[in-house]
């Protein structure tokens, strides 16, 4: 039996990519992979921490996704548009392997876009974002998913809980980051209350049929909703349509209907978007970062939090005295590598 620990992060990634690689995983797929996951339990994200290792496995296992697949990059010359083919991977290769092409455009261009194309993708989206802010640029990123969510005013599962994310940089600071579904909350939330048996809040799903419930298994079977009801519900179709549509990948209904199920890991697109700052500004008067923390600190200054303050917060403590696991989560670290 497990004893509960604390292991370093970079203890943590070795024991998470050590698991891929056992799995099949090429060292590209892995690495990248056990870096988001670890960054989850490093920042208090649960939802996409090593909860999310088994449905990696999962998906591998029922062959939807290529275990040694590597990424290529097309960037036409002259063009603001960088794209990245995850062949059949996961994103976050893809992802990493374009970013840095995609922050030099957008140096050049003011903006720049970073389309990732087949590529199955399973993480929270602020660790690519602040990949961004860390090169100095604003960004934003969208993905669709695969059905799991009622538009508002129906009853059926269509949209994704299509994830939407933002980064300002703040010089000398962390960014300014928010990353969140345009559901009431990510599946993965639901997911975890039905493993815990607890009850979900009032208003984030209906039942198979279509009344509202608080039972995460009617939940699962029904439809969950969107959040901020018609807004959340377009912006969900926004992305559908920026994310799947325009960049000829799939929407979530299609990539439901590719894997059959929802306990894999989705197949489809990504859509990133680069800006900087201060070429947007260029020929006016101020500093947009200046500009940005006074407003900033208005927002503070109300008693008001920043998103990924308690991100950055969970961070810092992690880097110092590492990431705790419960025995639960040891057991499964342990049961997990030796599949
Ligand atoms: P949450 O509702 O937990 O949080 C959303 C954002 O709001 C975070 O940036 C959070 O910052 C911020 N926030 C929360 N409370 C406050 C507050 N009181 N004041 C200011 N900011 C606040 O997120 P979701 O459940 O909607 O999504 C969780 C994750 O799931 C996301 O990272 C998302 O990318 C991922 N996801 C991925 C999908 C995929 O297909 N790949 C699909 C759906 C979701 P903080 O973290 O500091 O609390
Ligand atoms: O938590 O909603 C979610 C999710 C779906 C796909 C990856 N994460």
């Amino acid at each position: 039996m497990n004893e509960a620990a604390t292991l370093t992060v970079d203890a943590l990634h070795e024991r998470v990519d050590a698991i891929f690689r056992h799995a099949g995983l090429n060292a590209i797929q892995a690495a990248a992979l056990a870096r988001v996951i670890v960054a989850g339990e490093r920042d208090a994200c649960k939802s996409h921490g090593i909860y999310r290792i088994e449905g990696v496995l999962r998906t591998v296992k029922a062959g939807k996704v290529k275990p040694d697949a590597v990424p290529t990059l097309e960037a036409a010359e002259g063009s603001a548009i960088v794209k990245v083919n995850a062949q059949g991977g996961f994103a976050n290769p893809a992802f990493e392997l374009g970013v840095g092409e995609v922050a030099e455009r957008a140096r050049k261009h003011g903006i720049a876009a970073l389309v990732v194309n087949d590529g199955t993708h399973f993480s929270a989206l602020w660790p690519e974002v602040e990949a961004l802010t860390d090169h100095g640029l604003a960004a934003l990123v969208m993905c669709p998913s695969y059905s799991t969510v009622a538009p508002a005013g129906g009853k059926k599962p269509l949209l994704g809980t299509n994830p939407f994310a933002f980064g300002w940089p703040r010089p000398g600071k962390s960014p300014y980051v928010f990353d969140f579904a345009t559901s009431m909350t990510a599946r993965g939330e639901i997911e975890l209350h039905r493993r815990a048996g607890k009850p979900l809040p009032e208003g984030w799903a209906i039942g198979a049929d279509g009344e509202p419930t608080t039972d995460p298994e009617a939940a699962l079977a029904g439809a969950m909703l969107p959040f901020g009801g018609h807004k959340g519900s377009a912006i969900g179709t926004m992305i559908e349509l920026l994310a799947g549509i325009m960049i000829n990948d799939l929407t979530s209904p299609e990539a439901l209907e590719y894997l059959g199920t929802t306990a894999l890991a989705p197949l489809h697109g990504e859509l990133i978007v680069a800006f900087s700052p201060q070429a947007f500004a260029a020929g006016r008067p101020g500093d947009p970062f200046i500009r940005a923390e006074r407003l900033f600190d208005a927002i503070v200054g109300q008693g008001a939090r920043l998103p990924s303050q308690r991100r950055f917060a969970a961070r810092q403590v992690s880097s110092t005295e590492g990431v705790s696991l419960t025995a639960p989560e040891m057991e499964q670290l342990e049961r997990l590598h030796s599949l």
